[in-house]
């Protein structure tokens, strides 16, 4: 990557935060509910970084109740500490870099952390709805947090090894859908050349991480397809699933990420694909793409419902309603902001 094309915002930040880094002596890092690759591998691969620095820093699981197994061969998974925010002691750690999570609930939506936090905090994110609620905040709105972090690494003078290399591979690979949801551009292919040219066993991870499916999976697929609902002129197109259908079919909530909303999205006519899945009774998680982003901005319905995301793919949790309720106000909010 040319330097040139290193983000403004992150050439200002850059040296803010390894001054942080350099004051600090233990750091902690997390993953986010229903970790994604980009929020596990920018955590990995920031650890491995601040190892270089000379710094202690480990990685915690955050509120997921393990980390998807598909994602346990990523370098370094295996010293992802089995803990929850509120299962540690904050005052062991004075510096928090909280990676790939727009607000504090993406810490823990369970028992979000209240800020000021007792030690320092640094926020970095590519969501364009990001709250800013750190002591320092760098946000830029790209494809990745596994992109903003090559950036800084390269700033950093951070020697990219094989680990290091492969992890933001894998975070920039998926959340970009392969390269090519929109913000991408020809940087992060360059980028990308340059981290498999590190990591040529990128293939191999790729491979594992897309066929380590369980027959749950599917299954929860077929629940959800089976449901879909089109609301609003066909414009907005809704899967649905109880935690009692969950239960009955033997399926683990940890097998309802799947890419359902994209699918849905993906008909013609369906501007905004959802999925609105009961967790657990009174937890309700949705997920929204949008095809015509300029139309159907899906951050604006996440953010009016308590969320947040990008404009192209966003969500939100609705706690204390049941699947039908959540559902109409979904609806009811969408009709309103889109003018349907
Ligand atoms: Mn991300």
């Amino acid at each position: 990557m040319n330097p040139n094309d290193i983000s403004p915002i992150i050439r200002e930040k850059a040296p803010l935060i390894l001054a942080e880094i350099q004051k600090a002596k233990n750091i902690l890092l997390h993953c986010h509910p229903s970790p994604d690759p980009d929020s596990v591998c920018s955590a990995l691969a920031m650890r491995l970084a601040l190892e270089q620095l000379g710094k202690k820093a480990i990685v915690i699981k955050g509120d997921s109740d393990k980390i998807p197994e598909e994602f346990m061969h990523f370098p370094g998974a295996d010293t992802i500490v089995m803990k929850n925010i509120s299962e540690i002691n904050l005052s062991e750690f004075d510096l928090f870099i909280i990676l790939d999570s727009g607000s504090p609930e993406m810490i823990s939506y369970k028992a979000p952390p209240v800020f000021p936090m007792p030690l320092r905090t640094i926020v970095i994110d590519h969501h364009a709805s990001n709250k800013m609620y750190g002591d320092l905040n760098l946000v830029d709105i790209c494809s990745a947090t596994a992109f903003v972090l090559y950036q800084l690494f390269v700033l950093w003078k951070i020697e990219l090894t094989h680990d290091i290399s492969l992890n933001l591979f894998i975070g920039l690979y998926t959340d970009s859908g392969g390269l090519k949801y929109s913000p991408a551009d020809y940087r992060i292919f360059e980028v990308a050349a340059v981290l498999v040219k590190n990591s040529p066993d990128f293939v191999q991870a790729i491979f594992k991480m897309e066929n380590s499916l369980h027959k749950e999976a599917i299954y929860y697929e077929a629940l959800a397809l089976s449901s879909v609902e089109t609301f609003l002129g066909d414009n907005i197109a809704i899967a649905s699933v109880s935690s009692q259908q969950l239960v009955a079919k033997g399926i683990d909530v940890s097998f309802t990420h799947t890419d359902i909303p994209n699918m849905l999205k993906s008909v013609i006519g369906w501007n905004i694909g959802m999925t609105i899945i009961e967790r657990e009774p009174g937890h309700i998680k949705v997920s929204m793409r949008s095809r015509d982003v300029e139309k159907f901005d899906v951050s604006k319905l996440a953010l009016a419902l308590g969320g947040g995301g990008h404009k192209a793919a966003a969500g939100t949790r609705i706690m204390g309603v049941t699947l039908d309720v959540a559902k109409k106000l979904v609806v009811s909010k969408a009709k309103e902001l889109y003018n349907l």
